[in-house]
């Protein structure tokens, strides 16, 4: 299948709701493209969290500068369900950080776009190495304990976890930290799709209610429609606020979202957790995705 990808990139400045689907869309095609040439890879939650991930990274409430990914007062992103680097590789293209047609090369052998996200492969924007789940939330927390405690900058640290991914012990050492040690320059958004690896969250291993559970470890805690721009904009803006307030908490954001968003035979599907979409499913997607 030949696959192209335009090489257009995106300014991150506030924007209101509307202007963000077309980001969006541009996003989901790349996930589809960049999955369909891998021949494996993960489908389903990049989909999904695509609209959070847009907001985040082209809404303005990300500080970073593409021309300068180390800049020392840039904000952090840490990807903790590390599987979802599909959505982040693109974002990341399409600020500008690398070529677009980079994604071409997801999951192929010496890419610097592996299949889960390493630094050693120097990827610009890519602030962790991540994919066994539970540890990318540690990572942030450290990182936030680093810019509060010793640094003492105004940096943020923004962190993504699965729904299923909080079944691990570890995800609540890191946020029993966060709360003790009021890290009010930590986000922490959980893709609320309800979908694992092997089936629906709930009935695998419930971890519901999540709020009261983000609460109990003293964060601030939103719940959102994670493909409602407008709540994802006022979620970002209310975790702004709870960044500046010194003595302050940690903010949960919980956003419900449907895994495989957007392409109407994987929505809502575990099953398309960790499949790559075949041929002639990803002309059906790109068809769909318009
Ligand atoms: C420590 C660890 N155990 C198991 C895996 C394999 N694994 C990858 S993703 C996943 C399911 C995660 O579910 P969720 O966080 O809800 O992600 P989603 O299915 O929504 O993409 C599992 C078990 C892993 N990457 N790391």
């Amino acid at each position: 299948m030949i696959v192209e990808f335009d090489d257009l990139t995106f300014d991150n400045r506030p924007r209101k709701a509307e202007e963000f689907a077309e980001i969006a869309l541009k996003i989901r095609r790349d996930i589809i493209k960049s999955l369909v040439l891998a021949k494996s890879g993960h489908s389903g939650g990049p989909l999904g969290i695509t609209d959070v991930m847009t907001v985040l990274y082209f809404g303005g409430f990300m500080h970073y500068d593409p021309k300068e990914p180390k800049w020392e007062r840039r904000d952090r992103f840490v990807l903790s369900a590390g599987h979802l680097c599909p959505v982040l590789y693109s974002v990341l293209a399409r600020a500008g950080f690398f070529p677009v047609e980079e994604l071409k090369t997801l999951r192929k052998y010496g890419s610097r776009l592996q299949g889960h996200p390493g630094i050693d492969m120097n990827l610009p924007g890519l602030e962790a190495s991540t994919g066994s789940l539970g540890q990318g939330i540690s990572i942030a927390v450290g990182m936030a304990l680093s810019d509060k405690y010793l640094d003492k900058n105004d940096r943020k640290v923004f962190t993504l976890t699965g729904d299923g991914e909080i079944q691990e012990g570890s995800v609540w050492e890191a946020a029993m930290s966060a709360g003790n040690f009021k890290l009010n320059n930590l986000c922490v958004i959980v893709d609320n799709n309800d979908c694992q690896i092997d089936g629906r969250v709930h009935e695998v291993m419930s971890i519901y209610p999540i709020d009261k559970k983000f609460e109990a470890f003293n964060f601030d805690v939103i719940n959102i429609d994670g493909h409602d721009f407008s709540e994802i904009i006022d979620a970002f803006n209310q975790f702004n606020m709870n960044s500046k307030n010194q003595t302050g908490k940690p903010t949960a954001i919980i956003a419900k979202t449907f895994m495989g968003k957007g392409v109407s035979f994987m929505e809502d599907k575990y099953e398309w957790h960790g499949i790559p979409p075949n041929e002639e499913q990803a002309i059906q997607a790109l068809k769909e995705l318009v």
